[in-house]
């Protein structure tokens, strides 16, 4: 398995300034508003039109059609500032980064110059279509097809849990136009206004409200030849490197949202008065804070180390990423579900946002490849040379 080594080669000081900029609109714009997004089921596009002005929308696209030209390695720090903010906002930006990244990277000359620098500003916003009702951790395994029609490619077929359906400008689908497994799939870009496109109910879900999770139906939708991604029978690779930065950007928003709830819990601590002192003379409620924090300080150095062999081009790097994937996903909702039982009932109310934040991060041991399925690949490469 191979990735693109990283255009990147910033100095401490230029990923400091990225930091604090992401930091400052987080803190402006993004937490604040969090818990009422959250109650509302609000969708905050006009505030990603706002990350996308900031460079958020195009993390690790090329400069010349309007991205950032960073690496993972920047993609990580930013992630974990944005969702330290608001998990599920900041896991959108990152499904729409991985959509953007497949049509930069695979894309000709022209699908890069006409789909990437309105998906950079966040005007338009991408989905990425792979799960179906029946094939998901079996994704190789996926039913849609599309079929060549002269100048023209018809798809037809459900895709299920799609982040930001029905808000999206574009959809990156994956599709078989082969024969069974892996080898038999292509990617294609679909505009939202294909004819024969429509888009399912709203999920109704136990975290994640920020941003809407619908099934992509295709029903005979045409799109131009142009439209396909890459060559055919590649689109299953095209999906997995795809996946490769989105499994270290569903990390980092563990680790950020992880870290804000222990921190939380830290000040919950020192000011919280019970038997006569504050509940920071309870040694056990402390050495939980601390295992916690540094459960989160062990996850974020193999999460840095992931993203570095990706930017790298370390031909293990998936197999790297997929173990810290599960680790940091796994550590990231327990240290959560610590820091929400040590405010004790206040955990539990809506208003402290740490209940939010146990809830957003649990879909993450669930998507961009399950934590079983992360362990498929670290037992496979162990186990397969
Ligand atoms: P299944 O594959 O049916 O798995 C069921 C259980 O069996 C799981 O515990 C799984 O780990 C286990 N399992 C399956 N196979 C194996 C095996 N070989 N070995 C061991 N255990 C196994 N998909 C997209 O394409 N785009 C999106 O934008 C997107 N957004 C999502 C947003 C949300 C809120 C959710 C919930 C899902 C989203 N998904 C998206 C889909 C997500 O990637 C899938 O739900 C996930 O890959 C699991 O697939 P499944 O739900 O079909 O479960
Ligand atoms: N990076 C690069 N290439 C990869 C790869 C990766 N991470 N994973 C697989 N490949 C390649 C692999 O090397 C092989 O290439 P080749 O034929 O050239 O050797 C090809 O893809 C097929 O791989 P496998 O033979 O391993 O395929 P298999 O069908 O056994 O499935 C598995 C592999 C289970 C790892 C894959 O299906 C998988 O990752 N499933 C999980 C699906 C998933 O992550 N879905 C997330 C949807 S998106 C989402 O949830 C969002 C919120 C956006």
């Amino acid at each position: 398995m191979s990735s693109t080594p990283s255009t990147s080669a910033l100095d401490p000081e230029e990923r400091r300034a990225i930091v604090e900029a992401v930091r400052d609109f987080t803190e402006a714009r993004i937490a604040p508003n969090a818990v009422a997004w959250d109650q509302a089921h609000h969708f905050p596009i006009d505030v990603l039109a706002e990350a996308g002005g900031l460079g958020l929308g195009a993390i690790y696209a090329k400069e010349d059609v309007g991205g950032s030209g960073l690496g993972r390695s920047e993609a990580v720090l930013i992630f974990e500032e944005l969702s330290r903010g608001d998990v599920a906002v900041a896991a959108y930006i990152s499904i729409h980064n991985m959509a953007v990244w497949m049509i930069d990277t695979f894309g000709t000359d022209e699908q890069r110059s006409r789909w990437v620098p309105h998906l950079a500003g966040m005007e338009n916003l991408a989905s990425y279509c792979l799960t179906e009702p029946d094939a998901g951790s079996d994704a190789g395994n996926l039913r849609t097809t599309a079929r060549r029609e002269g100048d023209e490619w018809v798809l037809s077929g459900t895709k299920q849990f799609i982040s930001g359906a029905g808000a999206s400008s574009v959809y990156v689908v994956m599709a078989r136009t082969g024969g069974p497994g892996p080898k038999g799939i292509s990617a294609f870009i679909v505009p939202a206004e294909s004819d024969g496109l429509s888009f399912g109910a709203e999920e109704q879900k136990m975290g994640w409200h920020a941003q809407p999770t619908r099934q992509v139906v295709m029903d005979g939708v045409r799109v131009p030849a142009e439209n396909l991604l890459g060559e055919e029978g590649q689109g299953f690779s095209i999906a997995m490197r795809g996946l490769n930065g989105g499994r270290l950007n569903i990390a980092a928003c563990s680790l950020g949202g992880a870290q804000w709830a222990v921190d939380r819990a830290a000040e919950h601590l020192r000011t919280r008065q019970a038997f006569g002192g504050p509940l920071t003379d309870q040694q056990g409620l402390v050495f939980a804070l601390a295992d916690a924090h540094i459960e989160l300080q062990a996850a974020r150095t193999m999460l840095h180390d992931a993203a570095a062999r990706l930017d790298a081009g370390d031909p293990d790097a998936a197999v790297v990423v997929a173990g810290a994937k599960r680790f940091v996903t796994d550590a990231g909702w327990k240290a959560a579900n610590t820091a929400l039982q040590l405010h004790g009932g206040y955990g539990y109310l809506a208003e402290y946002g740490v209940e939010k934040v146990v809830r957003d991060l649990r879909v993450h041991q669930i998507l961009e490849g399950t934590n079983e399925i992360m362990r498929v690949i670290v037992g496979r490469a162990l186990t397969q040379g």
